[in-house]
């Protein structure tokens, strides 16, 4: 029987198990058919029917699935350089944010700005997230906090997701900051974005989930209650920064609903750990954040564990808190800054991302699975989460669709 379609051969699989295992196999190929994975297993095994439209032979090079960065505000105007240099000499965030810096400088930016200028920043940024592995890309609204702002970077969200360059999904994050104009009442603006504006925006079909910033110095959870269950009204899946720089409590709500996932952690409890546990909650991890503000208190990644919550890396590209675009790089730092082994940091930059965003058709190199690959210059899995300031990266595949980024890149990153 003629079988069309692309075959990947001289393949590496580097993937991981559900049991925290590591599958390191060469000598592999993948046959990929109508953007997915129809087939893959050892080259030799391959059936004798198979005769592909297209064949490239990857010269022992190591594909992985796609990488999937669940936790992303890659659209935003202006630069956060000015808060970077007062941080440096000693000036913390909390003071920054109440002094007007901080996230509403970003708003502001984002408000004024153009929204092709918008689209075209954030292209950049998603193209080299692209050229570090990246396949699927979360990015959340949350600085516009007015209808038309929140609108406006959530169609450019959409739109990027069309470029091709990764997959888009998008987060409603209305919840980010008390704007300007609302000081005081933020029950009054969370009331707002609840039942007026996200309800707009979902018919729109611009909301595939929904977000929020619980924190001392943004909403706590009892205020959240509300926005979260309009969201869940209109059967969008929740999830919240949590407990970034405070422990708040919120885990107890998060567990109620069902939420997808909850981030950050650093300040979370015992008792928040067994609350997302029990709700199935995966823990997404954000060491850039941790490491860009040098805070000092890490997420209880061995209490995470030891209650099978499941853990994903992602890195919260933002302006202020953790300029990152590389996932390889975070998944260093959740090694080396959080503990997490090589093969925890794979996973959650793969299945459990793609868990995290509520997406079962990626993350895996499984049949029937989306052909989404990242192909590698490396000899191992744990390779990825080793090197610091380049990428390896040979070339990825979204939907079975070979992109090669930057030819040049591509060349300098080529074995020796
Ligand atoms: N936590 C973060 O680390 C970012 N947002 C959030 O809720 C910070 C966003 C910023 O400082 O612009
Ligand atoms: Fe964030």
């Amino acid at each position: 029987m003629r079988q069309a379609g692309l075959l990947l051969r001289g393949a590496a699989v580097g993937d991981t198990t559900p049991a925290g295992g590591i599958v390191h196999r060469q000598g592999q190929a993948i046959l990929v058919r109508d953007g997915l994975i129809a087939w893959h297993g050892p080259e030799r095994e391959m059936a004798s029917g198979i005769e592909p439209d297209q064949e490239i032979d990857l010269g022992g090079r190591l594909v992985t699935p796609g990488l999937v960065d669940c936790h992303t505000h890659l659209v935003y105007a202006g630069t956060r350089v000015g808060d970077f240099v007062r941080r440096l000499t000693g000036t913390r965030y909390e003071e920054i944010s109440s002094a007007g810096g901080g996230i509403a400088s970003t708003v502001a930016a984002t408000r004024s700005a153009d929204e092709q200028d918008l689209f075209e920043r954030a292209r950049a940024r998603l193209a080299r997230m692209a050229a570090n592995g990246a396949t699927t890309v979360e990015i959340k609204s949350g600085y516009g906090l007015d209808a038309a702002s929140e609108e406006k970077m959530l169609r450019v969200a959409r739109r990027l997701g069309s470029t091709g360059i990764a997959e888009v999904r998008t987060t409603f994050l209305g919840a980010h900051a008390i704007p300007p104009g609302y000081q005081g009442s933020s029950r009054e603006y969370l009331r707002e974005m609840a039942e007026e504006v996200l309800p707009r925006l979902a018919a729109r079909g611009l909301v595939d989930a929904v977000d929020a910033f619980c924190e001392a110095i943004a909403f706590g959870p009892e205020e959240l209650e509300g926005y979260f269950l309009a969201a869940k009204r209109l059967g969008l899946p929740v999830k919240a920064h949590l407990d970034q720089l405070t422990e708040t409590g919120g885990g107890g709500l998060l567990s109620r609903l069902g939420a997808a996932s909850a981030d950050h952690l650093e300040y979370s409890g015992t008792r928040t750990i067994a609350e997302l546990a029990a709700s199935g909650t995966v823990a997404v991890l954000l060491p850039g954040a941790y490491y860009f503000l040098r805070e000092s208190r890490a997420p209880d990644v061995p209490a995470l564990r030891a209650a099978g919550v499941p853990m994903a890396v992602a890195t919260d590209h933002n302006p202020g808190t953790s300029p990152l675009e590389s996932l390889p790089l975070a998944m260093n730092m959740a090694c080396l800054l959080f503990g997490l082994t090589p093969a925890e940091a794979l996973r959650g930059v793969t299945a459990n991302a793609a868990r995290a965003l509520g997406l079962e058709d990626r993350g895996t190199i499984t049949s029937g699975m989306r052909a989404d690959l990242a192909v590698w210059n490396v000899d191992s899995p744990a390779e990825l989460s080793y090197n610091i300031g380049y990428s390896p990266l040979y070339s990825t595949f979204v939907k079975g669709a070979m992109r090669r980024e930057d030819p040049l890149h591509a060349d300098a990153n080529e074995r020796a």
